[in-house]
């Protein structure tokens, strides 16, 4: 009988079936293993101290990303216990580290546990994910420690040293066999650090980036909570009244929301389920639209700003210009939608309408300034809608008199299957016309923009339907814009947008992502929308075929292979630089070409992005483009 090294307790063969699972479908836990799913072990990990902060035992969270991408994160909480579990004589701390789902249903005392991406699936998963994991604990007048490999315990808890503080530090390595990459992205992670402080009030969340000899470092603390959040994203935007609109709720199902409106007129509500970001929506950003659709229109007749005759205000009317911020937090919350981020749970509807019903109109009767503000906003905008309505109709009825005439630059394809074919949306006439040419016009058609560039932030539908640039987009889509869009009228089943890598292309992209985001949602939504790639870079060598390149680390790692001394360098400025069959071949070839699906999450950095280039306030103008100018290539110096 051979020696075994150590008996295996059924409980720790769970362990390691549960830990294998992990490692061999991680995709399951944490929804990819590309920098996304990198991403979500550090949310993870932070999630826990956020939870510790919410039951009001936390203060602070420092995240460091040292040397090698190994991470750190610290909070000054309890200390996760330590004691050791009679019967399993494993502690508590090794247990919620090796046991899948160990981190209890909810967090601490607070009964409500925030999650990361993919709704918590506890930090024995990011073990199971690292090559190696060690866990400080600070509690009880002691410190002890314990340190995995692949999520397999190398060293049990033990005590070495004292201290009178408390708090758990969790440091890791990512498994590089499992991830695409092991590279963390700074703006991402401190992106999201900002989003949790604004969520949870008064935490004060660090971030550090150790891997270069320049540190970057932000501190996020924001004792005004989402009032803070809505400030922040309005101020590149000019306000329409100067406090934000703040009411919040606890009980069962605690609420927050805070709410400023601007002079812009795009719809700008952002909305979170124990801090995740509900980009889909749901029940709770359907109770919050009902309750300011009746509170406003009640305080606008009982204030005369609606006569007896005048017909309601419409919901689009009264969220025209609005920010908003709706965060709950929900004990057994249910995730819909293609992304899992819409509320599912009916009973919250009721919950955030009767609370905002009552905050909102008792706020309105304190602040008849701002509310006269808002109200004369919400009415000019319904009167726009009315001159929009007339205006579509008038397009309609002239185009049904004309057929549906066609933009007379569309260059169509032949196949009349949406299925099937593809628009690109070109910039400037020169690459248009190597587009048409170069293009395969069985299923490409191809659309060159032109005219004036349009500033979707200060314009209404009325002027959209108009605008020379954007209205034969609409019309070649087919499928109309706003509340009339209709996804199952699209003519094409790509829509590709096609510009210069450099700032003039990333403005027009700008442009019609937000212009999608605003007008034609369902089409982002529904995975139409994608970016064409056109190369950076062509090398030229004797005896070659040209090699074309898309990003600068293709260009060295190909330079390096074809020994930099013999090759002839042609740097891309404009799509206009390449013939038609070299576009075809490098852009539009479904072989050979790379396209990016474009996602909410990128058109909504867009919206942001848009608002900063086309918004009213200089400043942020410059301060972006000055930021933003080492990321532009191709800017023709
Ligand atoms: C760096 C990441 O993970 N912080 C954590 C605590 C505190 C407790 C706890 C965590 C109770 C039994 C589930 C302490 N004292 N930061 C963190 N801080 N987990 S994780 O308890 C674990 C739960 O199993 C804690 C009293 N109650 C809870």
């Amino acid at each position: 009988m051979e020696k075994f090294e150590h008996e295996y307790g059924a409980d720790q063969i769970q362990v390691l079936e549960g830990l294998e699972a992990v490692r061999k479908r991680p995709g399951m836990y944490i929804g990819s293993t590309s920098v996304r799913g990198l991403h979500h072990l550090v949310y993870e990990i932070v999630d826990n101290g956020v939870d510790e902060a919410m039951a009001g035992y936390c203060t602070e969270i420092n995240v460091v990303i040292e040397p090698g991408n190994i991470i750190s994160v610290e909070d000054n909480g309890r200390g996760i216990p330590v004691e050791i579990h009679p019967k399993t004589g494993i502690s508590t701390a090794e247990t919620v580290y090796t046991v899948l789902h160990a981190g209890g249903k909810f967090g601490g005392d607070s009964g409500y546990k925030v999650s990361g991406g993919l709704h918590g699936v506890g930090a024995s998963v990011v073990n199971a994910l690292s090559n190696w994991l060690e866990v400080t604990i600070q509690r009880d007048g002691g410190i002890y420690q314990m340190y995995f490999e692949k999520g397999k315990t190398i060293k049990k808890l033990e005590k070495v040293g004292e201290s009178n503080k408390t708090g758990t530090k969790v440091r890791f390595l990512a498994d590089d066999t499992i991830f695409e990459t092991q590279k963390f992205d700074y703006e991402t992670l401190e992106t999201r650090f900002r989003e949790i402080a604004f969520l949870t009030k008064g935490l004060k969340i660090t971030i550090e980036d150790k891997r270069e000899e320049d540190i970057k470092k932000a501190e996020f603390c924001f004792e005004g909570g989402l009032k803070s959040f809505v400030e922040y994203l309005n101020k590149n935007k000019e306000k329409l009244h100067s406090e934000p609109i703040y009411i919040e709720k606890s009980g069962e199902t605690p609420v927050e929301i805070a709410i400023q409106y601007t002079t812009s007129y795009s719809e700008n509500i952002h909305t979170f389920v124990n801090n995740i970001n509900t980009i889909e929506g749901g029940t709770h950003l359907e109770g919050f639209k009902r309750a300011l659709t009746k509170v406003f229109n009640d305080y606008a007749r009982s204030h005369n700003f609606l006569k007896e005759k005048d017909s309601n205000l419409q919901g689009e009317d009264i969220r025209e210009g609005i920010t908003a911020v709706v965060s709950v937090k929900v004990k057994e919350p249910q995730f819909e939608g293609q992304t899992k981020t819409k509320l599912g749970n009916s009973e919250v509807t009721g919950v955030v309408q009767s609370m905002v019903n009552d905050a909102l109109a008792a706020f309105l009767e304190e602040n008849p300034t701002v509310a006269k503000a808002i109200l004369e906003k919400c009415i000019s905008a319904s009167r726009a809608r009315e001159a929009a309505r007339k205006a579509r109709e008038l397009v309609r009825r002239k185009s049904a008199l004309e057929t549906t005439t066609l933009p007379g630059k569309l260059a169509d394809c032949s196949d009349k299957n949406p299925e099937n074919c593809e628009v690109y949306i070109v910039e400037g006439d020169s690459a248009g016309g190597s587009a048409k040419q170069g293009r395969d016009r069985k299923f490409q058609a191809i659309l060159p923009l032109w005219g004036k560039m349009l500033n979707v932030e200060k314009s209404r539908a009325d002027k959209i339907y108009g605008n020379d640039k954007l209205n034969p987009v609409i019309v070649a889509i087919g499928a109309g814009i706003g509340n009339d869009f209709d996804i199952t009228k699209i003519r094409y089943g790509k829509v590709i947008i096609m510009a210069d890598a450099d700032v003039d292309g990333a403005h027009i992209r700008t442009l019609l992502l937000t212009f999608f985001f605003r007008y034609m949602r369902p089409l982002i939504e529904n995975g139409n929308v994608y970016l064409a790639q056109p190369p950076l870079y062509k090398i030229s060598k004797k005896g070659i075929k040209d090699v074309y390149c898309y990003t600068d680390e293709q260009l060295d790692k190909n330079l390096n292979e074809l020994g930099r001394e013999s090759c002839g360098i042609q740097r891309y400025k404009g799509l206009g630089e390449m013939n038609p069959e070299q576009l075809w071949d490098t852009t539009m070839n479904p072989e050979t070409r790379t396209l990016i699906q474009v996602k909410l999450e990128d058109a909504i950095k867009a919206d942001e992005t848009f608002t900063i280039l086309m918004g009213d306030e200089v400043e942020p103008r410059r301060n972006f483009i000055q930021s933003n100018a080492k990321y532009v290539k191709n800017l023709d110096i």
